[in-house]
């Protein structure tokens, strides 16, 4: 791969802002629109194409990375790819089930594939024969059935759309394998994208949002075109920020990139992020997120401001794999009793100084979402409303309490009443929380822990476990080596100390690390390189030499190794930012 094509890939993976939302004619709907989209926090993705047929295998051998991404990884030839589509026939696909399976896990809106990177259409379309009613055995558009239930069932609607890749086209971005690499990409425009974008938005009756992905080629004056296109026909459809040039009203996160802290500046955010490791089909994926660790993403990710757009990978006969299912159910579970405490809530005014708790509000509550037990104990330190009762909100009991200024005493049972995420409801004086100088959302402390868990896991083989709270298993590859990366989206800024918490069997230690704050298409902000030192097995905390640079502008900080795998079974707990004065 050249380094100019890594370039261009890099965008999807880091925040394109939002900004404020793009001004037009279109501003009062797109506002009204919005205010919707913040209360119904969690929402289905769906990838589902031709890819689900190899699902991350070709010619016998397993394909690493995405399932989706299967057609350029191997660089197949349009005319072999095209092949797979004379065998897709979903006779199993089932459009109820799976707007039903998303109102059980308590998603309220859904988002699929109408066209991923590859080019085929998922819909009947006019503007080209590859699509599924046109060029498959099954000759129907199931696009038409989705939307309509999840219409009965009030779940919003929205149509991913790739406008920018397109691998089957000589004028979309991606495929260089077939197509000279200089493209023009405005005939592709109007041939494909232009009168696409029409169809989806004119056959499938109202929708909650467009989802465009990884810009990169196409002109200011072509996404304006694209937009405009989109506001034309629905002012109160949504564009996320992936339409590139942010023209977009929405911003997205990288995929599985949740922010370090609460994040309000760029407007409303939504994290898409996968179950597994891959969006599309993949048969030997099992890596599945565990439904505590989901559940508790969830809570992370609206008391941080945002929504959280988790993927299903249906197989090439139409089915959302059994595990899937039964994880989304489980979630489902949790919200029937926790709900109140996410839907329609607010963000947290608080600064969060570890994982124990997250915060959301509703005028007069502040939810305790209590993700990490921390025995009979907990004090909350910021909060100077009065609270008048605290109780839990799944079974009511009540939780004693005292107040000294701005520290709150909890007392509490010795063992969680929700084994993933305890929430707790204060009523409090005030409608609005009142916080004390110093604690409020934005004045992080000196001291400030990157956990672990807050970080994407990168690659395919890392875990993070829950009983010791640490990552491990950082090996290495050519491409998508295991890392941690922490997203701190404008928080920090300044130059820090650093403190690693890890523990390593003395017999591994010795690989070389590096840590590193970057952003896209820069030299590093800041690096540092060191030996993982053997802690006879034992959780430590040991200062790193040299110091961090973190800037507005740094996109990420992340650990990984660079020497060999021998340290790879290390266990990282956390990063401590500790900043310099100055
Ligand atoms: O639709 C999903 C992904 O297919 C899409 N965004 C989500 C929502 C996406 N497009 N690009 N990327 C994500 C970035 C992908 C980078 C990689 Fe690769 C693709 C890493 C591994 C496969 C290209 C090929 C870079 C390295 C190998």
């Amino acid at each position: 791969m050249t380094r100019r094509l890594f370039h261009l890939f890099v965008p999807a993976l880091v925040l394109a802002a939002a900004a404020a939302p793009a001004q037009d004619r279109f501003a009062t709907e797109t506002a009204k629109a919005l205010k919707r989209f913040d209360g119904i926090k969690f929402g289905m993705f769906i990838h589902w194409g031709l890819y689900a047929i190899p699902a991350g295998e070709w010619k016998g051998r397993y394909v690493r990375g995405i399932g989706e991404w299967i057609m350029f990884r191997e660089r197949i030839p349009v005319k072999e790819y095209e092949q797979l589509a004379g065998q897709f026939n979903p006779v199993k696909f089932n459009g109820d089930e799976w707007a039903q399976l998303a109102q059980d896990a308590g998603m309220r809106y859904m988002v699929i594939t109408s066209k991923h990177h590859d080019g085929f259409a998922m819909f009947k379309s006019a503007a080209s024969k590859y699509n599924i009613v046109d060029a498959t055995p099954y000759a129907r558009d199931p696009m038409k059935e989705l939307s309509a239930a999840c219409a009965r069932r009030g779940i919003d609607f929205g149509f991913y759309y790739s406008q920018d890749q397109d691998w089957h086209e000589p004028g979309g971005r991606g495929n260089n394998w077939d197509f000279p690499e200089k493209r023009d990409a405005q005939p592709y425009l109007e041939q494909k994208v232009f009168p696409q974008v029409k169809e989806i938005l004119s056959g499938y009756g109202k929708l909650g949002l467009i989802w465009f992905d990884t810009p990169g080629m196409l002109s200011e004056k072509q996404v304006d075109g694209l937009r405009a296109q989109v506001k034309t026909l629905q002012p109160s459809c949504l564009i996320n920020s992936r339409i590139g040039h942010n023209r977009g009203d929405y911003a997205q996160t990288g995929d599985n990139a949740i922010p370090i802290q609460v994040y309000l500046q760029d407007g409303k955010w939504e994290v898409p992020a996968t179950l597994n490791d891959t969006w599309g089909y993949k048969k030997n994926d099992n890596n599945w997120k565990d439904p505590r660790d989901l559940v508790a993403k969830l809570a992370d990710i609206v008391s941080k401001g945002g929504n959280y757009l988790l993927n299903v990978g249906p197989t090439a006969e139409g089915v959302i794999p059994e595990a899937s299912q039964k994880i989304l159910r489980s979630i489902g579970k949790w919200l029937e009793v926790n709900g109140e405490s996410i839907y329609g809530t607010s963000p947290s005014p608080l600064y969060f100084p570890d994982i124990t708790w997250r915060v959301t509000v509703k005028p007069g509550k502040v939810y305790l979402h209590i993700l990490n037990w921390p025995g009979t104990k907990l004090e909350i330190q910021g909060l100077e409303s009065q609270v008048k009762k605290a109780w839990f909100l799944a079974n009511k009991a009540s939780v004693q309490f005292s107040q000294k200024g701005p520290a709150l005493a909890l007392t509490l049972p010795p063992k969680p009443v929700d084994p993933w995420d305890s929430v707790i409801v204060l009523e409090i004086a005030d409608q609005q929380p009142k916080i004390a100088e110093g604690y409020r959302a934005g004045q992080l402390p000196q001291r400030l822990d990157l956990h672990a868990w807050i970080a994407r896991l990168r690659g395919e083989e890392i875990r993070y476990d829950w009983t010791t709270a640490s990552a491990s298993n950082f090996r290495r590859f050519e491409r998508e080596s295991n890392s941690l990366a922490w997203y701190p989206y404008k928080s920090l800024n300044g130059v820090y100390d650093v403190e690693i918490t890890y523990a390593c069997d003395d017999a591994i230690a010795g690989s070389k690390f590096r840590l590193a704050s970057e952003r896209r298409g820069a030299p590093p902000d800041g690096v540092i390189e060191g030996v993982v030192e053997g802690t006879g097995g034992a959780f430590v905390t040991r200062k790193l030499a040299g110091s961090l640079p973190v800037r507005p502008a740094t996109e990420t900080i992340t650990f990984g190794l660079t020497g060999d795998d021998k340290s790879a079974a290390v266990k990282v707990r956390k990063i401590t930012l500790v900043r310099r004065a100055g």
